[in-house]
């Protein structure tokens, strides 16, 4: 069997500001190509389909095409789970009538782990559908202690899971998870603001293949056979060196799974720029005029007036001007890149000692953490 594994769409994502659906939707369009030119039989979308609980209706109307599109024109299989960034529940609407048209979801964690079953030429292959799921979550599905942290709690998920399915069978699992040991990138956002959100790559080990979502970069995860397909595109300039791509599997016989990636073109790539003003502005030869997102970095170290109107000529899509060697550097604003880069956990740290004088003791920095993993939930369920 052959099937595409693909993750992290984040449809309807917004980047300083701007909509990204065209770039997206581009993107989309070159995956269903894509989807024809390999003659997949099932593709799997392992999570963050959506940037936020509630997107916007051209990011639905874009998954409902793409969907139209893989099921009733390609008639390929489609599985797809809810990331951290999806509303489980919504993602879950339709799903026991779709299910009859070879689309299979799961966006809420449920006690029953029932996996799908699809045949090829070689007999039956398992499917079984994990969705991003935190211990509070697992708790409330499973039962278990207060202290089940994110390893314990997602082991217990998976082994039931793997349970379900018959000793020496093909099997692949879906799942939205961190997976020790990962290489991270700066436009996720972490699982768990306090404590570890790690997940031991050992559970996964029993599947023929496991299809991961949630690290941007494509990567195995532990072995050959535990993937991450990485995301749709780049979404931030720390990833303009990545390169994204789908992975397309083939299961054989016996469950070897053969993994060849194809590498996504976008529309617009994101990346950096590096020199002086004058040369940026006019050596067309060293910096050819693009509609790529750009980040410059200027290696001036005086003002100059008007920087971003000026370059925005022949860089209509310049998205950031880093300026590291500005003299007259106001704390203020070094101050602010310095923020950009920290954590909320090591934001709220220096305002609670910017206020009181005192240092953050170890219990509230885990009220804080406790807290903060709270509104970020209720913000993902669409709850604020
Ligand atoms: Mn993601």
């Amino acid at each position: 069997m052959r099937f595409i594994h693909t993750a992290d769409w984040h449809l309807g994502r917004l980047f300083h500001g701007q909509h990204l659906t065209e770039d997206q939707s581009y993107l989309l369009m070159e995956f269903l190509r894509m989807v024809t030119e390999t003659k997949a039989e099932a593709v799997i979308i392992a999570g963050d389909i959506y940037d936020r609980a509630v997107p916007p209706t051209e990011a639905v109307e874009l998954f409902d095409e793409v969907l139209a599109k893989l099921l009733l024109e390609k008639k390929v299989r489609v599985f797809y789970i809810a990331g951290n960034h999806d509303s489980a529940q919504r993602l879950d609407f339709g799903r026991r009538i779709m299910a009859g048209q070879g689309l299979f979801v799961r966006g809420s964690l449920t006690p029953s782990l029932e996996p799908v079953i699809v045949e090829d030429a070689y007999g039956p292959v398992y499917f079984q559908l994990f969705p991003y799921m935190e211990p509070a979550g697992v708790r409330a599905v499973f039962g278990g202690d207060e202290g089940l942290d994110f390893d314990a709690a997602t082991g217990r998920v998976v082994e039931t899971g793997a349970a379900c399915i018959p000793q020496g069978v093909r099997s692949v699992a879906v799942a939205h998870a961190f997976l020790a040991g990962g290489q991270v990138s700066d436009s996720e956002r972490p699982l768990s603001v306090g404590g570890s959100s790690n997940v031991s790559p050992r559970y996964y080990r029993p599947f023929s293949y496991t299809a991961l979502g949630h690290l941007h970069n494509p990567q195995r995860a532990g072995a050959d056979h535990i993937r991450y397909s990485g995301s749709l595109m780049k979404y931030s300039f720390e990833e303009s060196s990545q390169q994204k791509s789908l992975a397309v599997v083939d299961l054989d016989a016996q469950g070897q799974a053969a993994v060849e990636l194809l590498p996504l073109l976008p529309k617009h790539d994101m990346r950096r720029i590096r020199g002086y003003f004058d040369d940026i502005l006019r050596d067309r030869d060293r910096y050819p005029a693009s509609d790529d997102y750009l980040l410059a970095e200027l290696l001036d170290t005086d003002t100059i007036l008007d920087v971003h109107g000026k370059l925005e000529t022949i860089f209509p899509n310049l998205m950031q001007i880093d300026r590291p060697n500005l003299n007259y550097r106001s704390a203020l604003a070094d101050a602010g890149q310095v923020r950009r880069q920290q954590s909320e956990a090591e934001l709220f740290a220096g305002f609670f000692q910017d206020m009181t004088g005192e240092v953050l003791t170890e219990a509230q920095r885990s009220v804080f953490a406790e807290t903060a993993d709270g509104v970020f939930r209720r913000e993902r369920e669409g709850k604020i």
